[in-house]
């Protein structure tokens, strides 16, 4: 094969691509390959030399999702991809996996393989705990969020980037899964798990005053071309080891608000949490990852707070942004953003059709609490948003009750 018109790849033809179009395994290694993608997206081949076991990733986009193959996706999700690893890898250092080729024709990438690494929600489900991660992550949200915004960009580089990653299709999906359904059951894709039904009709559906502040956070989504964000920074897109974080998967990307990926990291972080505070019970395990937990939701917001008053400080490239109160009062807007955000992927994840498995893999018992827990966590996050100005701020609002 020539590889010269898209073709979807298999373990076998993978092989054949990666040798024609690199030289990063020596003629004559012997290769192994297989299929390790487990998101709703893509295809992700892992092809390891038998003997000296270096291995690298390939990742395909196919044109529609690979779990709900009734979405009819662009290919170009793998171009934005690419450019925004390289792009990020620059921005924060070492905080994302390294590609080595991007195929326009092919809709890949070849990419580093971080298989040393593990992936942050098993760890969690696990209740694994990580020292370092909440200091990285925020490093990397306030390096990649600040720097990609008008406070650091030329002016007119900066709408030459809202231009370039421009994602309307996976867009329209965050727009209707996050926003949207959740709230209407517009799409009738919503899958409420049937003992919640009513709970849902009540608390969410007929809930008119969150209505009204998901349907601002929503226009806020669509409007505000605020910064490069990831766009769908879950822990499942996010690989930790002892003193490293990298994260992944940025096919969402497209210029929005900076808090809706601070948002995700602590809406997902908040479902290991709860389910850990429901089975509390169950082993002393618990309480140390909920102590843990807490910690690193605190420090995330205080140490993304103060990162980004430093870089705006030190790297606004207009001196009337180079003030302490400025750079206080734009860091705090996005801390308001983030609760609001974090409250919505909370709410959507339980109402919507894209569910995490911190919460389904519990019994029928428990997942019914966990998701009452969680509407409940996600309301006051989005209603109280505004009074949101530290980190304390966002553990004071969680329910004390199992
Ligand atoms: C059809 S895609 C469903 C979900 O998976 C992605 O990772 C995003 O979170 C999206 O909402
Ligand atoms: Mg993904």
């Amino acid at each position: 094969m020539n590889f010269t018109t898209y073709t979807a790849l298999n373990t076998v033809s993978a092989i054949e691509y990666l040798n024609k179009k690199t030289t990063f395994f020596d003629a004559g290694s012997i290769l192994t390959c297989e299929e390790i993608g487990d998101g709703n997206l893509n295809f992700v081949y892992r092809i390891m030399d038998k003997t000296t076991r270096r291995s690298v990733i390939i990742k395909q986009a196919g044109a529609y999702a690979r779990a709900t193959p009734d979405y009819k996706l662009t290919t170009d999700r793998s171009r934005i991809e690419a450019e925004i690893l390289n792009y990020q890898n620059r921005l924060a250092k070492g905080f994302v996996p390294e590609v080595y080729l991007y195929d326009e024709v092919m809709c890949c990438c070849i990419m580093e393989d971080l298989r040393d690494y593990k992936i942050l929600r098993n760890e969690l489900i696990d209740f694994h705990i990580y020292h370092q991660f909440a200091r990285q992550i925020a490093q990397f949200l306030a390096d990649t969020l600040i720097r990609t915004s008008d406070l650091c960009m030329d002016s007119a580089e900066k709408k030459e980037h809202v231009k370039r990653f421009m994602n309307p299709e996976l867009c329209k999906i965050s727009e209707d899964l996050v926003f949207t359904d959740p709230y209407t059951n517009a799409g009738g894709t919503n899958d409420v798990f049937p003992p919640n039904l009513q709970y849902v009709q009540e608390k969410v559906y007929h809930n008119m005053p969150l209505r009204l502040e998901a349907a601002k956070l929503s226009l806020r989504f669509k409007n505000c071309a605020e910064s490069l964000i990831h766009g769908d920074l879950h822990s499942g897109s996010i690989f930790v080891k002892e003193n490293s974080t990298k994260v992944f998967d940025p096919e969402f990307a497209f210029y929005g608000p900076a808090g809706y990926d601070v948002g995700n990291v602590i809406g997902n972080l908040l479902f290991a949490w709860t389910a850990a505070k429901i089975t509390q019970a169950e082993g002393a395990d618990r309480n140390d990852f909920l102590a843990w937990m807490e910690q690193a939701i605190v420090d995330i917001v205080d140490i993304f707070a103060c990162r980004c008053v430093e870089i705006i400080m030190s790297e606004a490239v207009d001196p009337l942004y180079r003030s302490e109160e400025f750079a206080n009062w734009y860091t705090n807007g996005i801390l308001c953003d983030s609760s609001g955000y974090a409250g919505m992927e909370m709410i959507r994840r339980v109402v919507g059709e894209a569910h995490v498995k911190d919460i389904t893999i519990l019994p029928d018992p428990l997942r019914i609490q966990a998701e009452q827990l969680l509407i409940q966590t996600g309301e006051r996050l989005i209603m109280q948003r505004e009074s949101m100005r530290c980190g304390k701020d966002f553990i004071q609002i969680l329910p004390t009750e199992e």
